[in-house]
């Protein structure tokens, strides 16, 4: 009697346990996970592409150097194959000067509806202001790391993408007349003419992306890319992710787990006017009273500042967010 019963609970467990596993028909297997191959950054290249815009000179607008590091820009990302927009603008300085300045935006797949905005400033500060040297202050900068690293590591971000097609938007937007602001002054949008520019006058209309990711000197020595307050305010889950990507590939010393406070920089006015939750990747040396580099704002910023090591954690890093994204992995 009681073998019976055991018999026909074990057969009504067995029935229900294969029809369960065989016949629903709400559980479908998972989608493949698509193979992610990250492409290698050449640091050596980033690093070149940083020297040929310092060799124009200080690029400030409406000088030589400017107009020259404008075309330079213009012709190497259409030869990465990207689409390339030159947004022409004017803008009044703090100063009074009228600016003559450009935005370069170079599209990847413009049509793609999953987009990620790289950005960067590509001007040079019109002043020294804080060069030990008071006699050369009212001087222009070379701008290696200010400036020119950010564009450096896009460049070869660019470089990447027409060797490896990516299934992803991808713009790079290099903005004008970031730093032309009045160091002392309290309004902060004498900074970022650019961006400030970009974000009200869209170079698509309606143009949209997941995020952005802003560089601004990401070249120094031992640099130090702490958690900005303005990017833990606007996208801490992108902050969050590409901290934690970078320090699992072994990037950790440079993108460490330290909260600083708000920098005024373009990435400001692409949360608060174009509404684009993007990120700062900005050095933030804990051991200098300006919160900067020791070369900032003065005639230091050349290519002694620049070390190809910090260029590579940025530029692999980078190239790790967006090949991930195109596989639907971040
Ligand atoms: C301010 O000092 C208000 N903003 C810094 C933005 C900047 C200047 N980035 C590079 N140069
Ligand atoms: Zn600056």
């Amino acid at each position: 009697m009681l073998k019976n019963t055991f018999r026909i609970v074990v057969c009504l467990i067995s029935f229900v346990l294969f029809f369960n596993c065989k016949t629903d028909p709400k559980v479908a297997p998972p989608p493949p996970k698509k193979q992610v191959v990250v492409p290698k950054f050449e640091r050596d290249s980033a690093y070149q592409f940083i020297e040929q815009q310092v060799a124009f000179g200080p690029r400030v607008p409406n000088s030589e150097g400017h107009r020259a590091a404008r075309n330079y820009l213009i012709e190497k990302l259409k030869t990465f194959g990207a689409n390339v927009t030159a947004q022409d603008f004017t803008a009044k300085a703090y100063t009074g000067t009228t600016l003559n300045a450009t935005n370069i935006i170079a599209s990847f797949n413009p049509d793609h509806p999953r987009r990620v905005l790289l950005a960067a400033h590509w001007d040079s500060r019109h002043i020294a202001d804080y060069d030990p040297d008071e006699a050369r202050q009212d001087e222009p900068i070379l701008g290696a790391d200010d400036g020119g690293s950010g564009v450096g590591v896009l460049l070869e971000v660019a470089r990447v993408i027409k060797h490896h097609p990516i299934d992803l938007g991808v713009d790079i937007v290099l903005f004008d007349a970031e730093d032309y602001g009045e160091s002392k002054g309290e309004d902060i949008t004498s900074w970022c003419l650019g961006s400030q520019h970009w974000a009200k006058n869209l170079h698509t209309p309606g143009y949209k992306a997941d995020f952005g990711i802003l560089l601004d000197m990401v070249g120094a020595k031992n640099a130090r890319f702490t958690k900005e307050e303005i990017s833990r305010a606007y996208a801490p889950n992108v902050l969050n992710k590409i901290w934690k990507l970078s320090q699992d590939m072994g990037y950790g010393n440079y993108f460490v787990n330290v909260d600083t406070r708000q920098i005024v920089d373009d990435h400001y006015f692409v949360n608060d006017i174009a509404n684009i939750p993007t990120i700062d990747i900005i050095n933030r040396p804990s051991e200098t009273e300006t919160g900067f580099g020791h070369y900032w704002h003065t005639h230091a910023d050349d290519m002694s500042v620049i070390d190809k090591q910090t260029l590579r954690a940025v530029g692999q890093t980078l190239l790790a967010v967006i090949y991930q994204k195109s596989a639907g992995r971040f």
